[in-house]
């Protein structure tokens, strides 16, 4: 990377720039450069691609950091509220791409480095991607930050700086194998440590009460371990605005290194015992989505975030107002599920303990400060602590709990005398004497102003069922928010192509107002547009085809319908349905090899929780599939199967611009939203659904004849529950699906094993929870039907730019604009942006 002087027109003034701010190409080469040497300390003879990229990061990083202080600045001068969202888990994906769209720099840095002989593309591609999440609840929250800082939203995302995120995945013998992530150990160009404002936390110990000299009773909790929070900042640029926000996340340190009198007595590993406790909070991320086990190192996981940003907040706020008495009227937190839902007791605790305040001042703030997302269903993921080990860890939380629930359910008593069941089921706590639970979801419910559904469908089951006793005492309290995504990583920044057609078309308007796209329903019909859109998919799915081949060793035909079904793996969401069909076809093709079959390159990604066996048996029969299908000579051009290992957000990216068909296949009144599903018809692929989640609004804005629908509705899954679901029934009057299970049955998948899928044919013989058979052959016959209309390609492309034209609703930015008005109360507050001068320093 050679600088070079570029000749600068004769203007008769030349301003120089700072280089860590400047925009124009001179002073990005320079910055550029500048960080290569300084940072990295290198020259371009030894610098390898992976400096170059650091040395774009840092030159990114900077300009983000002016930014980001002018904002601050900014948010204080105009006493701005501000919006906290707590969450467990941020699944960011790469920082680099998205700050240079996000600057609207990244052609001009793509130019700059050309220039020089270097890929800006390749370069990013040396970003490790952290992967602070499990899936669809971790990406919204990264998502909805994008969206809080484009609309100009004073907010700050509070999490946890794992030191390991989710596990990478490697496939061995068509078996799922699980690697440490570790992303930090190169260096992390994006994030700024500040151990100037760390914070202390407690654990354990005992409670004491006594009355002090006004007379009050006061509680003092003498803890057994204290650890500090070390906060690290990440800048969240808005798009095309100078809002920075940050991402603050926590990492655990110990707070005595060494406990020298254990060192002294001779006892060295009890010396070190507090270090290795400490570190271990923020260790690794828990890699279960959708269930939860009571594993007490992820109470502390949770307890140890919440508080350091509850102390954090605080700080701010006694910093700027002097007083926590208006805290409600300057702050919203939002509940990321209610793995942040301790938050509910601390913040209490702090406010009467730590700050002397009077319980009913104190849990008006609290009521009022906080909100909660749900975004599951499935009993299995609900959270509940033993008592036991809560009040070992928290033991002043507990109480505190108690307090709570004790005034919350006499004013139950009071509405529903005699009532014991619901009083039951309202509880903070369940159950009795030794196996007692706190109850998160419910702490979260009474301790919130807000509660909200990420989808309408799951709003409405919440108001009906999960959280109904709670929906009947207060309704006003509940509200839906379908969940968006964010269009600039969605398809400006992973599809290209798309979005420059898109712009070419209809202006650029739609980056941060999608409802723009509708624009696009005038070209629906027009030849050459259609032609073009065509093309564009084309390129994309020669890309993904040229990235399968390179990681994963298959050759995938471009030709082929690109059928993609990519997500964490769970039986609820159907993987198993989709084999299913493969091997219908494989049958039918087995059986006359003349069958007129549409040629399809089935497509699936995702991870299985390492303790979930029925999930990696499913991987392990995909990927038998797969080896049978695409060794046979006779299906060549007709079926391959690719599961593509270590799916992540990069190369999700990748996939969406590339996908055709969408599938979408979870038992309905299973998903609670989906966003996956957005981010494909955002960039033109069909859907195959159910009823489910986000599918039944998604249906909606497309129009019903642009979705491929299947399956049983919710009642109808509801009513064959409650009458009792008989897989038997479907199986034995079909001849089709009978020919499938028999096939993985006599080993056929397994060479010749019959036992190793026994448990899979087991479950959807005898006791299928989720109830496969019984939507079998709507599944069959939907795909029937996206065959016959792919092969319509122009009326296919069509229904493709409609799916893109329609989506305007699945921004993040309605999705956040919902939650700025109707549950945080809180405005944009505009961000200048001023050079340096000299009266600035
Ligand atoms: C997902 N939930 C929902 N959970 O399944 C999905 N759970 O329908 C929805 O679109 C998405 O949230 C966003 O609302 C999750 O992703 C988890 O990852 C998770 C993690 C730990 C514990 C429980």
């Amino acid at each position: 990377f050679a600088p070079q002087d570029t000749q600068v027109p004769d203007s008769g003034l030349v301003r120089v720039e700072d280089d860590r701010t400047g925009m124009s190409e001179q002073s990005l080469k320079r910055a550029i450069v500048d960080n290569l040497h300084y940072g990295q300390g290198k020259d371009n003879y030894f610098a390898t691609p992976y400096d170059y990229y650091m040395a774009i990061a840092r030159s990114m990083r900077d300009r983000l950091i002016k930014r980001r202080i002018q904002t601050a600045r900014t948010h204080i001068q105009e006493d701005s509220k501000v919006v906290y969202y707590l969450s467990a888990e941020f699944l960011m994906g790469r920082y680099t791409g998205n700050s240079l769209i996000n600057l609207g720099i990244y052609e001009r840095v793509r130019k700059v480095l050309r220039e020089s002989g270097l890929e800006l593309d390749d370069l990013l591609e040396k970003e490790h991607e952290p992967g602070l999440g499990n899936g669809g609840l971790g990406r919204l929250a990264a998502c909805y930050l994008d969206s809080l800082a484009t609309l100009e939203i004073p907010a700050v995302g509070y999490g946890i700086r794992y030191e390991f995120g989710i596990f990478e995945q490697e496939i061995r013998n068509g078996w799922q194998a699980e690697r440490p992530d570790k992303w930090l150990s190169f260096g992390n160009a994006w994030e700024v440590s500040l151990p100037e404002y760390r914070t202390e936390v407690k654990f354990g110990g005992h409670t004491e009460s006594y009355t002090d000299t006004k007379g009050r009773y006061q509680t003092n909790w003498i803890p057994e371990h204290t650890v500090f929070g070390i906060p690290y900042d990440t800048p969240i640029p808005g798009y095309g605005v100078n809002t920075v926000n940050i991402l603050r996340l926590w990492k655990a340190e110990s707070s005595n290194e060494f406990d020298l009198d254990a060192f002294n007595a001779g006892d060295y590993l009890g010396a070190v015992a507090n270090k290795m406790f400490s570190e271990n909070i923020s260790k690794v991320l828990y890699p279960n989505d959708d269930t939860v086990q009571g594993k007490e190192l992820r109470l502390e996981q949770q307890y140890f975030f919440v508080s350091c940003s509850l102390q954090d907040i605080i700080r701010r706020h006694i910093y700027h107002y002097n007083s926590l008495d208006n805290l409600h009227e300057k702050s919203a937190i939002q509940l990321n599920d209610t793995h942040p839902s301790i938050g509910i007791a601390e913040l209490m605790r702090l406010l009467i303990d730590v700050h002397q305040m009077d319980w009913e001042q104190a849990w008006h703030i609290t009521q009022n400060c906080f909100a909660y997302t749900n975004h599951t269903l499935l009993p299995e993921a609900l959270e509940r602590w033993s008592v036991n080990l809560f009040g070992r860890l928290l033991p002043r939380h507990l109480e505190i709990i108690y307090e709570i629930n004790f005034r919350f359910l006499s004013e139950v008593r009071k509405r529903y005398p005699g009532d014991n069941e619901r009083i039951a089921r309202l509880s903070l706590i369940e159950g009795e004497g030794a196996d007692k639970k706190v109850r998160m979801a419910n702490l979260a419910c009474v301790g919130s102003r807000k509660i909200n559904g990420v989808a309408a469908l799951h709003t409405k089951l919440l108001q009906q069922d999960v959280l109904r006793d709670f929906y009947e005492l207060a309704p006003e309290k509940f509200i839906n928010k379908t969940n968006g995504v964010t269009p600039r990583r969605w398809l400006l920044l992973g599809n290209p192509r798309l979005s420059n057609l898109i712009t070419e078309k209809i202006g650029e308007a739609w980056i941060t107002n999608l409802d723009e796209l509708r624009k696009l329903e005038q070209f629906a019909d027009d030849p050459q547009f259609r032609q073009t859109w065509r093309e564009i998919k084309q390129a994309n799915k020669q890309d993904l085809a040229a990235y399968i081949e390179r990681k994963n060793h298959i050759q995938v035909d471009t030709n082929s319908l690109f059928d993609v079904q990519v997500k964490r793996l769970h039986e609820y969401k159907r993987q198993l349905l989709n084999v299913l069909h493969i091997i219908t076809l494989y049958n039918r093709i087995k059986r006359n090899p003349n069958e007129d079959i549409l040629p399809r390159t089935f497509i699936f990604g995702g991870k299985a929780a390492p303790g979930y066996f029925i999930a990696k048996l499913i991987i392990k029969l995909i990927n038998s599939v797969a080896a049978v299908v695409n060794d046979d000579p006779s299906l060549e051009g007709r079926l391959k199967v690719a599961f593509l290992s270590n799916y992540n957000v990069s190369m999700s990216q990748q996939i969406y611009a590339a996908a055709e068909l969408s599938e979408q296949i979870s038992t309905a009144g299973k998903e609670a939203s989906g966003t996956g599903n957005m981010k494909f018809a955002l960039n033109g692929a069909l859907t195959i659904g159910t009823l489910d989640g986000a599918n039944v609004e998604i249906r909606e804005e497309v129009g019903a004849e642009n979705f491929f629908l299947c399956g049983l509705t919710t009642p109808e899954v509801y009513e064959l529950k409650a009458k009792g679901y008989n897989p038997q029934e479907y199986y034995q009057s079909n001849s089709e699906l009978q020919e499938v299970i028999r096939l993985i049955a006599c080993g056929h998948f397994s060479d010749g094993d019959s036992q190793l899928f026994r448990p899979l044919l087991d479950s959807l013989l005898y006791n299928d929870k989720y109830m496969l058979f019984a939507d079998y052959q709507s599944y069959i016959d939907t795909q029937d039907r996206v065959s016959q209309a792919y092969r319509q390609e122009d009326n296919w492309t069509r229904m493709s730019i409609l799916n893109t034209a329609r989506m305007g609703k699945f921004s993040s930015d309605r999705a956040i604009s919902e939650y700025c008005k109707e549950i945080w109360h809180v405005e944009p507050v505009p961000v200048e942006f001023k050079e340096y001068s000299p009266e600035d320093m």
